[in-house]
């Protein structure tokens, strides 16, 4: 019996994290669609996608489900047993999240969803993402993997944040923010991997659906001054 439901949505990068955390644990779980104002407060109180049902309860933020999954499935090896090693995975982690997506995020408005964002916005994030984006840079190896010669859960996060990054680079400033870095052959060496195959192709089919979503929802809300 399948005791894991993952709720949110393909088109997001946190949910397709875990997503991607689940299929290489080979984890028995369902997903259920669901976009962010209709998602459950009780389970996820800020309505935020994804969250993990478990038989114990919900859990969400994408990290901590991540951080579940290797620890109920250690077989995955999604991070490292060496504490120090397992560390700097979770550095990476934290960074790409953190100081790389969530930075990046404040302006997906006018990146993606025909929104506008203001001039003041733009600098103050241009010159943030280039310091952090500097900083992570040091510390990722990409050997091939981002934390060196093996898989790790740091990899899913790149995956799933490095594109948007880019994007919102091309989008917004018409700059390539990752320098030289090749994120193309990155990307197809992890979609050589089934669970990160899958998910994507999962995310090119809800793209429809979640971009009407998204359109209706940016028409209630008002323009910043
Ligand atoms: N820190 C959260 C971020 C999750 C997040 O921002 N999810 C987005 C979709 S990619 C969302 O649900 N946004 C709706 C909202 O903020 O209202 C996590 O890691 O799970």
């Amino acid at each position: 019996m399948t005791t894991l439901v993952l709720h949110g949505f393909s088109a997001s990068n946190y949910y397709n994290k875990s997503k991607i955390a689940l299929l290489e644990a080979n984890a028995d779980f369902t997903e259920h669609a669901v976009f962010p104002g209709e998602i459950d407060r009780q389970s996820s109180p800020l309505r935020k996608a994804p969250y993990l049902s478990t038989p114990n309860g919900p859990i969400c933020e994408s990290q901590v489900i991540v951080e579940y999954v290797a620890q109920t499935y250690p077989s995955a090896k999604l991070f490292p047993e060496s504490p120090f090693e397992a560390a700097k995975v979770r550095e990476l982690c934290t960074f790409l999240d953190i100081h790389l997506e969530l930075v990046a995020r404040r302006l997906y408005a006018q990146a993606f969803f025909g929104g506008k964002v203001s001039d003041g916005l733009k600098d103050t994030t241009r010159k943030e993402l280039g310091r952090n984006i500097k900083a992570f840079f040091q510390l990722a190896k990409f050997s091939p993997y981002v934390a060196g010669e093996s898989f790790t859960a740091a990899d899913i996060s790149a995956y799933t944040h490095l594109p948007m990054v880019r994007s919102v680079g091309k989008k917004i400033y018409a700059e390539e923010l990752l320098g030289e870095f090749d994120l193309k052959s990155y990307v197809a060496m992890l979609d050589a991997r089934p669970a990160f195959a899958k998910t994507s192709a999962d995310a090119a089919a809800g793209m429809p659906s979640f971009n009407a979503y998204m359109q209706a929802a940016m028409q209630q809300t008002p323009a910043p001054k």
